[in-house]
């Protein structure tokens, strides 16, 4: 779809209604959706909203109608069936838009720094023209919203910021669920002309290496001066990263934090590299002072320049597109099977002869996916 005249981002959607987040800071404060029975994406005040039809959908993300990609977002992080439906439209409608931006994945140990190297690093992107777009995968954030309030206030700078978009965590759901959404979401603001795209995920459970497989670039965000570094890194995350930046590399910090980085540098002498042809190094920076930044961003920069000329860029998208298809079919199988009523009617007295040890695991499971093919069989 051709990108049509720009609309500004402060003109309300065409219900009229006021946006009910905060569209001039460009912090989106999701979750805005109060998912009604019918197609539209409700409004957090209680009040129904104007459907919006696929066209419009699709017409306000390629105008970067800011409360038109709030609510496409909203819709797609919905659960609800016809919700889903919809969205899959837009998202081939928008196919063509997407795939422009730059994807880059940031992980640390909470507290390392992630928001305000963001902030830092988004403000300078902003700044040189570029439009950026900040997404989270905080797998503790459907529990607390505590850190997604705490990324807000951290990212002040930067979502004052007329060319940036930031929005928190998808809330709620398996891990599967929040990586579906988070890749939706990426393309969608690819589609709204954002050229950079940068994920925050805390380290916690398998976020890391969930977000290194939709991203571009994987970024370690570490510390100093909290004792022995390389043993207080989760094992396999270097593994994952294009590259690994010490953080708060400033006032007493900094010596400390050259030390740390020739540290991992002859550590990582040791290990084989996650991408091909590209060898990953340990940098410094501060956020707090903008020291390194611009460094930073230039590594991200010559890692893309290389990469898309040895065709290692492309091949690892199209790689994480068949990975991405064959996770969502497996979810799609898992799920239709354990909500199977014939499934459902069968299991408990099946478990129960498992846990008793009078029918063996491979005979069980034999069973029921025998009588889950038979049903299938059936209503095909
Ligand atoms: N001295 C110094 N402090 C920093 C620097 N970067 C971040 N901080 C401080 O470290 C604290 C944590 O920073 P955040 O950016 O919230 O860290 P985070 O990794 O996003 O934390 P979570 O989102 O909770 O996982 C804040 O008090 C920051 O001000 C830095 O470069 N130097
Ligand atoms: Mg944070």
């Amino acid at each position: 779809m051709k990108k049509q005249k720009q609309k500004p981002d402060w003109v309300p959607d065409e219900a009229g209604e006021a946006f009910t987040t905060s569209v001039m800071s460009g912090v989106d404060g999701g979750h805005d959706g109060m998912v009604s029975n019918d197609n539209s994406v409700g409004a957090s005040n209680g009040t129904k909203r104007k459907n919006l039809t696929l066209t419009e959908y699709v017409q306000g993300i390629c105008d970067n109608d800011r409360p038109v990609l709030a609510r496409a977002i909203t819709l797609i992080e919905s659960n609800a069936r016809h919700h889903l439906e919809l969205a899959q439209s837009v998202l081939k409608e928008i196919l063509g838009d997407t795939g422009n931006a730059i994807r880059v994945g940031i992980t640390g140990v909470p507290g390392a720094g992630k928001s305000t190297f963001i902030d830092a690093l988004g403000t300078r992107l902003c700044q040189k023209g570029h439009r950026v777009a900040v997404l989270a995968v905080d797998p503790s954030s459907s529990l607390s919203r505590g850190s997604i309030m705490g990324d807000k206030t951290r990212m002040e700078g930067l979502s004052q910021l007329e060319n940036c978009f930031i929005r928190p965590s998808p809330s709620g759901g398996a891990l599967g669920g929040v990586a579906r959404k988070t890749r939706e979401t990426m393309l969608v603001c690819e589609a709204a002309g954002f050229d950079v795209i940068l994920v925050e995920t805390v380290g916690v459970g398998q976020s890391e290496s969930m977000v290194s497989t939709m991203v571009d670039f994987f970024l370690l965000l570490t510390l100093t001066g909290a004792g022995d570094e390389l043993q207080n890194i989760k094992k396999g995350v270097i593994e994952l990263a294009d590259a690994i930046l010490i953080n708060k590399a400033d006032g007493d910090n900094k010596l400390a934090a050259q030390q740390v980085k020739t540290e991992f540098n002859q550590a990582l002498h040791y290990l084989s590299s996650v991408t091909d042809g590209w060898e990953t190094s340990a940098y410094t920076c501060s956020a707090l002072t903008g020291e390194g930044i611009d460094e930073i961003w230039e590594v991200v920069e010559s890692f893309k320049g290389q990469t898309e000329a040895s065709g290692v860029f492309q091949k690892r998208r199209q790689q994480q597109s068949l990975e991405w298809l064959n996770e969502m079919v497996i979810e799609q199988i898992t799920s239709s099977f354990f909500e199977d009523p014939q499934i459902q009617l069968i299991r408990e007295n099946i478990e129960h002869q498992v846990s008793e040890g009078t029918l063996p695991v491979t005979a069980a499971a034999d069973l029921l996916l025998q009588k889950f093919y038979k049903t299938k069989d059936n209503i095909g």
